[in-house]
């Protein structure tokens, strides 16, 4: 019987590769709650628990191609997209040369040109609506990229999500709607905020919707592939709920212990997205050295990373309102603003 990777028509340095990034966000991670606590970075959030959701989903996407809507917890799908840690550290520190937002926006407000990753907003699910409006003008253009947008369990809630699911689905759309269900909405959960699974909602807009371990990074590949692949073919939008658990805080700022338990913690660890993945390169005859070689190589990056990113400029004060207020219009006295 063919191995699991290859019936999904993937190699096993694909699988290697998506270990490797899933590695990094989650080492990624680690540090910036360090420099969190040192008082070097004033405020972060991670993505440690949502790698499965986020590499397996992100590894269907055409780079430069197709178009990406993510979310603030999406630091996986920005690595899988070519952004590198340093710049995730430029971020962070808020530096000048931060490639998202030149150290303006708050952090995980994902931007990049070239991989054609749409920055977003803070208001949590507007980025569904511009999804909807980027894909209907691919679909006019008759270009043939895949909007891939992304949000989390308690973004399904709003407006917004409804009505660019509704959207999308009547115009046949191509659209990957990806929630990662990490069972809280910050402090609310599921139970408090939707009386159906996000998948479910799927039924209600005439789509197919898909469920997908979270913690498996094949399944989450699997399901996003199909809703991908309906979505080239000109068919429509899909939603695919991948389920996984937030390991930290919300964000550095957030207490979590007031509203979980260190029991559901722990249950999800048992199957965490990395040692499953690693487990999975070990079955299909990958060294345990090459794997460590591949964590002290991440361990070794992380830190150049960082020392290079601290040593980047911070943004001038002149610059503050670059980017708010139109440039370069005629001035009452003659110059130009
Ligand atoms: C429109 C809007 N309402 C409220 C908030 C405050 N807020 C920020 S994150 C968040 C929870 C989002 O949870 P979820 O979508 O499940 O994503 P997660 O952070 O769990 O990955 C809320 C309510 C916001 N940013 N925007």
């Amino acid at each position: 019987m063919k191995p699991r990777h290859e019936t999904l028509g993937l190699t096993l340095d694909d699988v290697k590769g998506m270990y490797r990034k899933m590695l990094e966000c989650r080492m990624l991670g680690e540090r910036m709650m360090q420099l969190n606590r040192m008082g070097r970075a004033a405020f972060v959030g991670v993505a440690d628990g949502h790698e499965g959701a986020e590499i397996g989903s992100a590894w269907c996407i055409r780079r430069g191609t197709d178009w990406v809507h993510p979310y603030y917890r999406d630091v996986g799908v920005a690595l899988v997209l070519g952004q590198s840690m340093k710049d995730q550290f430029l971020g962070v520190f808020a530096k000048a040369t931060d490639p998202n937002s030149a150290g303006r926006q708050i952090v995980n407000q994902f931007s990049d040109v070239e991989a054609k990753i749409v920055t977003g907003s803070v208001c949590i699910a507007t980025q569904f609506p511009q999804a909807a409006g980027i894909a209907l003008a691919m679909k006019m253009r008759g270009e043939d990229s895949v909007v891939f947008t992304y949000g989390g369990d308690g973004s399904t809630s709003p407006g917004d999500f409804h009505e660019a699911v509704n959207f999308a689905a009547i115009h046949h759309l191509p659209v990957v709607f990806i929630i990662e269900n990490n069972l809280y909405a910050i402090s609310t959960p599921n139970a408090l905020q939707m009386s159906v699974a996000p998948h479910e909602r799927a039924r209600g807009y005439g789509i197919p919707g898909h469920l997908a371990d979270g913690t498996d990074v094949l399944d989450v590949y699997d399901k996003t592939k199909r809703a991908m692949e309906r979505a080239r073919r000109g068919e429509g939008p899909s939603i695919v709920e991948a389920t996984c658990y937030r390991y930290r805080p919300h964000s550095s700022d957030d207490d979590d212990s007031r509203y979980r338990s260190k029991d559901e913690l722990k249950d999800w660890l048992a199957r965490d997205p990395i040692d499953r993945t690693r487990a999975y390169l070990r079955e299909h005859g990958v060294a345990e050295s090459e794997l460590e070689a591949m964590r002290a190589a991440i361990a070794t990056d992380i830190e150049r990373a960082i020392d290079e990113a601290e040593a980047e400029p911070d943004p001038r004060p002149e610059d503050l309102l670059r980017h708010v207020y139109a440039e370069g219009h005629p001035l009452p006295d003659g110059t130009r603003a």
